[in-house]
């Protein structure tokens, strides 16, 4: 249960005059010099008491002969003519941002097409994931597909189960009523390779088969009400691809009824990306990635789960006494702390804004606590609005760091009071040999060098 000895919100404030002059013309000077790494540089801005100067200037010191650094000279850009406008149809990111990338982790996969590519977590503020940045999973490579030879079906396994068969263009979907939700879709596998032990070093290879957009399109209830099913009997469709993978998944009616399911063109308000399924793809919020079928070509109504291959051998739970768990789609309560998170450096001890995300395939998020020494104490942290159901909810809390060896851990409980376990409750049900569904704590080990790894606690 939960021990709060510490009162819930903002705990501990920063010393007065915790931004000193030294540290901030440290941290001009390192991005002059073009070294741009997040942390430090927020961390310098905020150093904390008498011992930061000294620290800064150990690890950052300022260049000899660099003048009066109270002088500060206009730099060129305060003084010239800037670019015109339209230099680029399409804006881009600032150069000095080319480091916030998606990353494939070599050697998880033997060809780059049956593959996975991480999405920047540690780099990510917010809850939505710029298109650019969302994680991919393909099976079998991912097309860039002309939308005006796109194609949807939608026929019945059994005539009986609906009126009229019917093949929709892109243009008609389109002009049908559309609605426009955030949720995130996290692929099963995500976390996955951590259920043995330790495996990678950062947040974006432990948790970025997450992403999190603002979805438009149809609900897909409308499309079989046009093709007149029968909602009594037609209780399972299953969702199809038009990409190589004969990626096929059942999904239950009742999701299908409750209008939550999409027949999605639109991604953070523009048209899909390629990689995630341009020009239409299939939206089930809450449910496993795999079941957002991408490149969506057909739906068939029918009155029993389908059995395909990526649901009885893959994205099924191996369990301790060897039996194998399918159809386990829901995405159960998790969260992660982004920063500070494995990879990441803090340079003192001083103030932080710890950060992090939380997700439930079940709702909405209901609370978030953080530990800093390994889950003996707990405290509430603050939950960003707004918090929206089956969607990324971001969290903050301060910490005042003492410069000691620190575990820093998140729990989500969710609004159907679903707690996200640890890894030993998780392991008492699951064994060790699970791919999938992995939704135990995450912990951080911040060193005494400042250093932040990723460990697990038995
Ligand atoms: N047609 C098709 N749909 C697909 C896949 C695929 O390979 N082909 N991969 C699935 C899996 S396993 C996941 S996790 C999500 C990933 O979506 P994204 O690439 O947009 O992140 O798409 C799903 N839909
Ligand atoms: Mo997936």
């Amino acid at each position: 249960m939960d021990q709060n000895a510490n009162p819930p919100g903002r705990l501990q404030r920063a010393p007065e005059g915790f931004i000193d002059k030294a540290g901030v013309r440290a941290v001009f000077t390192e991005a002059r010099a073009g070294r741009r790494d997040f942390i430090r540089n927020a961390f310098a801005a905020a150093a904390v008491g008498a011992a930061a100067p000294a620290a800064l200037g150990q690890v950052n010191p300022l260049p000899a002969g660099g003048g009066d650094p109270n002088i500060l000279e206009l730099p060129e850009h305060s003084k010239g003519l800037g670019l015109p406008v339209a230099t680029d149809g399409y804006g881009k990111p600032s150069k000095y941002e080319a480091n916030v990338q998606r990353r494939p982790s070599p050697g998880l996969t033997q060809t780059a097409q049956a593959s996975v590519s991480f999405a920047p977590l540690q780099s990510l503020f917010g809850i939505v994931t710029p298109a650019g940045l969302h994680f991919e999973r393909h099976h079998q490579g991912w097309w860039d597909i002309d939308p005006s030879k796109h194609r949807l079906m939608v026929n019945g396994s059994d005539p009986s189960l609906l009126k009229k068969p019917m093949v929709f263009v892109m243009d008609e979907i389109m002009r049908l009523p559309s609605v426009s939700r955030f949720h995130f879709i996290e692929c099963g596998a995500n976390t996955g390779m951590e259920w043995g032990n330790v495996a990678v070093p950062t947040v974006q290879y432990t948790h970025g088969m997450l992403s999190c957009s603002e979805f438009t399109g149809v609900p897909l209830r409308v499309l079989l009400e046009l093709a007149g099913v029968d909602f009594k009997r037609a209780r399972y469709v299953l969702a199809e691809g038009a990409d190589g993978s004969s990626m096929t998944r059942t999904v239950p009616m009742e999701l299908v009824e409750s209008g939550e399911v999409l027949v999605a063109y639109g991604q953070n308000g523009e048209m899909l990306r390629p990689e995630n399924g341009y020009p239409l793809r299939l939206v089930v919020p809450g449910v496993q990635g795999v079941s957002w079928v991408k490149y969506l070509r057909r739906i068939e109504v029918g009155d029993k789960p389908y059995g395909t291959k990526d649901e009885v051998i893959h994205y099924v739970d191996l369990m301790p006494g060897g039996l194998h768990r399918q159809y386990s789609s829901t995405q159960e309560v998790k969260s992660v702390v982004t920063t500070p998170s494995g990879g990441q450096v803090l340079l003192d001890r001083g103030f932080y804004n710890v950060s992090g995300l939380a997700w439930s395939g079940r709702g909405r998020i209901k609370r978030v606590d953080v530990s800093v020494d390994g889950g003996r104490n707990w405290r509430q942290a603050r939950l960003e609005g707004p918090v929206m159901a089956k969607c990324l909810t971001r969290f903050n809390i301060d910490w005042v760091w003492d410069g000691k060896p620190a575990i820093v851990q998140s729990r989500a409980t969710d609004e159907t009071g679903h707690v996200q376990p640890n890894y030993r409750q998780l392991r008492a049900v699951r064994g060790t040999r699970s791919i999938y569904h992995n939704n135990a704590i995450q912990s951080w080990l911040v060193q005494e060098s400042g250093e932040v790894k990723n460990v697990q606690l038995s």
